[in-house]
C-alpha cells in the first residue's frame, strides 16, 4: 500500500489529505466524514491484515483479544475486538505511522501527533452495541486532556450493521458526562444522534469528546472497523503506559484470573 499520497489535491490541502470544508464541519462538530481517504482495494488489505492479526497466536503479554457472548447464539463467543498489535504487524504499524491517516490528524490537532492507541472493533454476527459515551470518559485523562480518533472502515458499515452515531450538537470542548458511565437521557438532550454510513476506504475522524454510540449488529455478517486514536506529542507519548494500565484493570481473555468478574464501563 502505498500510505503517502493524499487523495484530494484541491490548492489548500497541500498541508495534508483533508480539504476546508472538512476542516470547517470538524471544528463545527468535533468530528467529519472524509469519505475515500483510502481506495477500496486499500481498505481490503487492511482487511486481509485484520484477517492476519485475527491468526496471530494469543500470547499472554502481546497484542490482545477480547471476545463476547454472540447475541444470536448465546453458545458462541466471538471477537469483539484487538488491540495493541501495531508492534507484531508492520502493514498497521506503516499505515497508522505515516502517511494520510498522522498527516490528517495533524492538520486537525494543529501540531505533531503521536499514536494512543489502536484497537479493531469486528463487531461480528450477533456484536452487541456501544451506549452513547464520549471517548475521554472512559478515563483518558489521565494521559491527555485531548485525543482525535480515526476511524478507518473495512466493512460497509449501516444503520443495519451498527455503523457509527454522531452527534449533531455543536462541538463541546470537555466532559458532559461522568467517567467510565454512559451518557444519561439528560446529558444528551441538547442533541441526537446521526446514523453515519460509512464505505470501505472512508476515514471518519472526531475528536475524544464528541459524543457517539452504535447499535448491535444483527445481521450475519462482520463489521469490521479500525480505529486509531492520536494526542498532540506535546502531551507526551503515552501508549506503553496506557496499555500497561489496561492490562492490569481490563485485561484480554487469557490473561483473566478464574473466578474473577471484568466488566466493560465504557
Ligand atoms: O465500533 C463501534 O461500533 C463503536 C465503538 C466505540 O465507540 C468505542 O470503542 O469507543
Ligand atoms: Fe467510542
Amino acid at each position: 500500500m502505498n500510505a503517502i499520497t493524499p487523495t484530494q489535491s484541491a490548492p489548500d490541502t497541500r498541508d495534508g489529505p483533508l480539504g476546508p470544508q472538512d476542516l470547517e464541519h470538524y471544528a463545527r462538530t468535533g468530528w467529519l466524514a472524509a469519505k475515500g481517504l483510502f481506495t477500496a482495494e486499500e481498505a481490503a488489505e487492511i482487511g486481509r491484515w485484520s484477517d492476519a492479526v485475527v491468526a496471530m497466536p494469543e500470547v499472554p503479554g502481546e497484542h490482545m483479544v477480547y471476545y463476547e457472548k454472540s447475541l444470536l447464539d448465546a453458545e458462541r463467543k466471538v471477537i469483539q475486538r484487538i488491540e495493541n498489535f501495531c508492534p507484531y504487524h508492520a502493514g498497521f504499524d506503516g499505515v497508522v505511522r505515516g502517511g494520510r491517516l498522522p498527516a490528517a490528524v495533524e492538520q486537525l490537532m494543529g501540531g505533531p501527533a503521536v499514536l494512543f492507541k489502536e484497537k479493531i472493533n469486528f463487531k461480528m454476527a450477533g456484536g452487541a452495541g456501544f451506549d452513547p459515551h464520549q471517548d475521554q470518559q472512559a478515563g483518558w485523562s489521565t494521559y491527555a486532556a485531548m485525543f482525535v480518533t480515526a476511524l478507518v472502515c473495512i466493512d460497509r458499515a449501516t444503520v443495519e450493521n451498527g455503523c457509527l452515531e454522531m452527534s449533531d450538537a455543536p462541538r463541546y470542548a470537555g466532559l458532559i458526562g461522568q467517567e467510565w458511565v454512559p451518557l444519561t437521557a439528560d446529558e444528551m438532550a441538547a442533541f441526537k444522534l446521526i446514523p453515519v454510513e460509512t464505505e470501505p476506504g472512508d476515514v471518519l475522524f472526531f475528536d475524544s469528546y464528541a459524543p457517539h454510540a452504535s447499535k448491535p449488529n444483527l445481521t450475519d455478517q462482520q463489521r469490521r472497523i479500525l480505529y486509531l486514536t492520536y494526542n498532540l506529542a506535546a502531551d507526551g507519548d503515552h501508549r506503553a503506559q496506557y496499555y500497561a494500565d489496561k492490562r492490569a484493570s481490563f485485561p484480554p481473555d487469557i490473561e483473566r484470573e478464574a473466578g474473577r468478574e471484568y466488566r466493560f464501563r465504557v
